[in-house]
């Protein structure tokens, strides 16, 4: 993939009935792979299937019902698109199955802590591997009392699961990380995050960076009416588009999104500023 050249986008495709904000909507086989090819058509470079809701508090589904979900959308878009398919799983037979199916890449949400054999079926694959820093469990990342240090915990947290990966055989230049925004951070530390990824950049050198904050709820909770209740998951999109913007500006490399024509957009007027040969 042209890692590096320009900032590529991830688009999500939940095939699940209860994610946080396009649940139950593309369930259907024939949904999925439409608006799969909706996203490839507006310029997505990957497609994350996901089968399992990581929204906060979100419970687990069995690998079997799990495989039931994204292997038959995985297969189908194989066979139809070029685009790499990425599966978004922690659990290493669902990884093994997939990737079999046609997905190229595991975007795992635990980086290995759920199940460190998920990186011997990415090596036995020669598959990419996507290692997303996270606290805790879907179920229980909610509440958790804060760190106290968020880059520290992060940058700790992100070498351990690295060097799991290389360890059991995952090549170096196949591995992406990600700071996960949203998972067992506080509204401040996903702040903190987004302000210091060029930090972040700079401590990974080599390893590209994933940033996945779309229509997530730290977003909701700035946009908050006057009654302090927080902005819908669908009316999130201004929000999420200046998270892309800080994302490109600080050079991560991959953005994972839900709305992709707008992230295209902003990608490219965001990335004309930052390659601006006269910066003010
Ligand atoms: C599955 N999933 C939900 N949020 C995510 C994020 O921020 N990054 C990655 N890699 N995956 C995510």
């Amino acid at each position: 993939m042209p890692i590096g050249e320009r900032t590529l986008i991830m688009g999500i495709l939940n095939v699940t009935p209860d994610s946080f904000s396009d649940g139950g909507q593309f369930v259907s086989l024939d949904a999925a792979i439409a608006h799969a090819e909706q996203m490839i058509s507006e310029g997505a470079d990957i497609i994350d299937v996901g089968g399992e809701s990581t929204r906060p508090g979100g419970e687990p589904v069995s690998v079997e019902e799990e495989i039931k979900r994204v292997v038959p959308v995985i297969e189908a878009l194989a066979r139809r698109t070029e685009v790499p398919i990425s599966v978004d799983t922690t659990k290493s037979e669902v990884a093994r199955v997939a990737l079999e199916a046609g997905a190229a890449i595991v975007n795992d949400i635990s980086a290995l802590r759920f199940d460190f054999y998920v990186a011997d079926a990415v090596a036995r694959a020669g598959a990419g591997l996507v290692l997303m820093h996270s606290r805790g469990t879907p179920a229980t990342m909610h509440r958790l009392p804060p760190v106290a240090d968020i880059m520290h915990e992060v940058t700790h947290s992100l070498r351990a699961s690295i060097k799991m990966a290389e360890r059991r055989g995952v090549k170096r230049e196949s591995i992406v990380i990600d700071p996960g925004i949203g998972f067992g951070k506080s509204q401040e530390q996903n702040l903190e995050l987004l302000a210091k990824l060029d930090q972040l950049i700079a401590a990974f050198p080599g390893y590209p960076l994933l940033i996945g904050a779309s229509r997530k709820s730290f977003i909701g909770r700035l946009l908050a009416d006057e009654t302090g209740a927080p902005a819908p998951a669908q009316d999130r999109l201004y929000g999420t588009l200046a998270t892309i913007t800080t994302a490109v500006l600080h050079g991560a490399h991959i953005v994972r999104v839900h709305d992709v024509k707008a992230a295209v957009e902003t990608i490219r007027v965001a990335e004309a500023i930052r390659e601006n040969p006269r910066p003010i």
